[in-house]
């Protein structure tokens, strides 16, 4: 597909690697988030060599806007791997406390050889890794919720760091770690895009959004027809379906021409905000 033009500057990303190396030395789990809708895009490319074998639980976020029967294939790709997956909503809440056991029990079989050495027991710590808007913070903020408590400047711990305890078990970094994701390739940088993991002033909306319209043309016409109102069949040009859905939505410049440009930004926001339904944007086996 033509190229979306991403500009990034991976100086961020340095830095940000950086304080990552740091504060994994500090835990026992990672737990990385990832968004359901996109697996494989919304995954870092190196994290294979960021976490040299650092027990790790992969969470699915966002299932609340995935397609379930995709979200169950991903669980069994992952299980198939050897990989540890929980599926969370971190605005709801939901499997977040499988999310937590997960870690706990990951994390304890560190813990029992420390003790093993004589070490006294401790809670196992976590933190959590993932791209910009997988919803880190939020997840942060529900896990807290109201029972948690932050603790500053634990003693044994470098300084400065904040953790949230959970329960008796757990302790989580609340700085989680921003991993970059993979911007080379166009179709990893269309579906970041489009659900959101990066600004819309970096990149091509107009390319992006021709591309995301002739995709649900091919796949969902029926989601576009009934939410739209179009008849069948929608025609084949990106444009001229763009120009349909924004006559539909009164996006109208003077003198009756399409205001193209309002046509976009509602039928992504619609798209992003699940109107159009649950998308998948990344298949197993794909
Ligand atoms: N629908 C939905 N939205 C979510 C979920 N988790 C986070 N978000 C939204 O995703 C956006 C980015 O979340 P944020 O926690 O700031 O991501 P961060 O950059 O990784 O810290 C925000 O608008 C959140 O409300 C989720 O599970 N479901
Ligand atoms: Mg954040």
């Amino acid at each position: 597909m033509d190229n979306l033009n991403i500009n990034w500057f991976p100086g961020h990303m340095t830095k940000a690697l950086r304080m990552i190396q740091a504060n994994l030395k500090l835990v026992d789990v990672v737990i990385e988030l990832l968004d359901a809708r996109i697996p494989v895009s919304s995954a870092n490319p190196v994290i294979h060599q960021i976490l040299e074998g650092k027990p790790r639980v992969v969470a699915l976020n966002k299932i609340d806007l995935a397609e379930p029967e995709w979200t169950k294939q991903w669980v069994d790709t992952f299980h198939v791997q050897g990989l540890q997956v929980v599926t969370i909503d971190s605005m709801t809440g939901k499997g977040t406390k499988a999310l937590v056991s997960q870690v706990e029990q990951l994390g304890s079989a560190k813990a029992a050889k420390l003790v093993a050495k004589g070490v006294n027991p401790r809670a196992v710590r976590a933190m959590i890794l993932g791209i910009p808007n997988v919803g880190k913070s939020s997840l942060i903020n529900r896990l807290l919720g109201t029972k948690a408590v932050r603790t500053a400047d634990k003693p044994g711990v470098t300084r400065g760091k904040q953790w949230i305890t959970i329960g008796k078990n757990l302790e989580l970094l609340d700085t989680p770690g921003v991993l970059w994701p993979k911007f080379e390739d166009p179709e990893v940088g269309f579906k970041l895009a489009m659900t959101g993991a990066i600004n819309d002033d970096i990149y091509d909306v107009e390319t992006a959004m021709s591309k995301l319209l002739l995709f649900l043309r091919e796949n969902y016409s029926d989601r576009l027809i009934e939410r739209y109102n179009l008849s069948s069949p929608l025609p084949e040009d990106s444009t001229e379906l763009l120009g349909l859905i924004g006559a539909r939505r009164g996006c109208l410049r003077s003198g009756g021409l399409i205001d193209y440009e309002k046509a976009r930004r509602i039928i992504l926001n619609e798209f992003r905000g699940s109107k159009l339904g649950n998308f998948t944007l990344d298949r197993p086996n794909q």
